[in-house]
């Protein structure tokens, strides 16, 4: 008899179709490898050098205005440009290439350098929400654009330039491969169940309730069945809403208390402040009706053991797929435990 606590097996994530293969009597293996630097150092609520504070000057001179909430601006080094030709080019089927076109953006969570969701108020984060959603509304609406990616990378493990709470919004002429991928999972899904996947799966979770980590009346928390990061989590509505403009206000006022709730259960894991990268992935704003489409958040945080400890994809992960130890169960019951507290 399979046993998914004790025997090897993979994984299959219905949202990409792609496996995660789990081993879970390796948790005990001896560790000798990299330990990152903990970062916890305490921040100033202003900091006269910060590029992203209220009144400083960015890279290029545009100083930023003395904002009291949120404040979003066009990124100074856009990865993508309005006015880039779209024009394809293919050189026998090998050598293959688009033109790109698009928009970034930088939104700022708050005036204060030294909070981060984890610690505003649930009524600032709902604020947030708010320039989410019409950052996504108005970025869409844009002819060009058919995806708008809203994505949060904290702390330096992930890349972060600046401790100040931020996140980036990246508009793109073409819908980009992870959410193209969810998106042919979800088609495909409806076609054959004429049901919508992820409205299934988070009644098969709840009714589980194996994986759950935190809920409200709308959303819920929960470590995926098939997920590859030690305690990556995948926020879902209990609904069927396909983008954050859908949301009604009462439930963006609960998609801002879960937020508080899960990034504060995180910081709890290490007792440091826990990296993550994460991101929306929502309907394209391409014309389509995509009844498909689910909204959702994925949290991706890198650590694994303790606060200077991290996974890395590697090796097998980055030549066959990815794998991990500590199962998704433990991992929930880990993070419930410490909502609880
Ligand atoms: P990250 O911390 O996720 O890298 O986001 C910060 C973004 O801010 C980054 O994309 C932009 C960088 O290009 N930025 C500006 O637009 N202006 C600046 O003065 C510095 C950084
Ligand atoms: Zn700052």
């Amino acid at each position: 008899m399979l046993n998914l606590q004790e025997h090897p097996h993979r994984r299959l994530n219905p949202l990409t179709g792609e496996w995660v293969l789990v081993s879970p009597h390796r948790t005990n293996r001896p560790w000798q490898g990299a330990v990152e630097k903990s970062s916890s150092s305490s921040l100033p609520p202003y900091d006269p050098s910060c590029y992203l504070c209220p009144r400083n000057q960015r890279a290029g001179g545009v100083r930023n205005p003395d904002y009291k909430s949120t404040f979003v601006f066009e990124n100074d080094f856009a990865a993508l440009k309005p006015d880039t030709p779209r024009e394809t080019s293919n050189h026998d089927d090998l050598l293959i290439a688009e033109g790109q076109s698009g928009r970034c953006r930088v939104i700022c969570f708050s005036p204060r350098h030294d909070l981060t969701l984890a610690n505003m108020t649930a009524e600032n984060i709902r604020d947030v929400i708010q320039v989410w959603a019409d950052q996504y509304a108005e970025l869409g609406a844009e002819e060009s654009i058919r995806y708008v990616e809203i994505f949060e990378n904290r702390g330096e493990m992930m890349g972060a330039s600046n401790p100040h709470p931020h996140c980036q919004v990246w508009a793109t002429s073409e819908v980009p491969v992870e959410p193209s991928k969810e998106q042919r999972q979800l088609r495909a899904y409806l076609q054959s169940h004429s049901r919508c996947l992820l409205c299934d799966y988070v009644k098969l979770e709840r009714e589980l309730d194996q994986r759950i980590v935190i809920e409200n009346e709308t959303f819920v928390a929960l470590v995926p069945f098939w997920a590859v990061w030690p305690f990556e989590t995948l926020v879902l509505g209990k609904n069927h809403v396909a983008d954050l403009q859908q949301l009604s206000s009462a439930q963006r006022s609960d998609l801002a208390d879960l937020l508080s709730k899960l990034t504060r259960v995180y910081d709890r894991v290490f007792d440091e402040p826990f990296p993550y990268t994460m991101g929306f992935h929502q309907r394209p704003t391409d014309g389509g009706a995509h009844e498909e489409w689910h909204l959702h958040a994925h949290f991706y945080p890198p650590l694994l053991r303790s606060a200077t400890v991290r996974k890395f994809l590697v090796g097998f992960e980055l030549l066959a797929n990815p794998q991990r130890d500590i199962t998704p169960e433990l991992a929930a019951s880990r993070l419930r435990e410490l909502a609880s507290r």
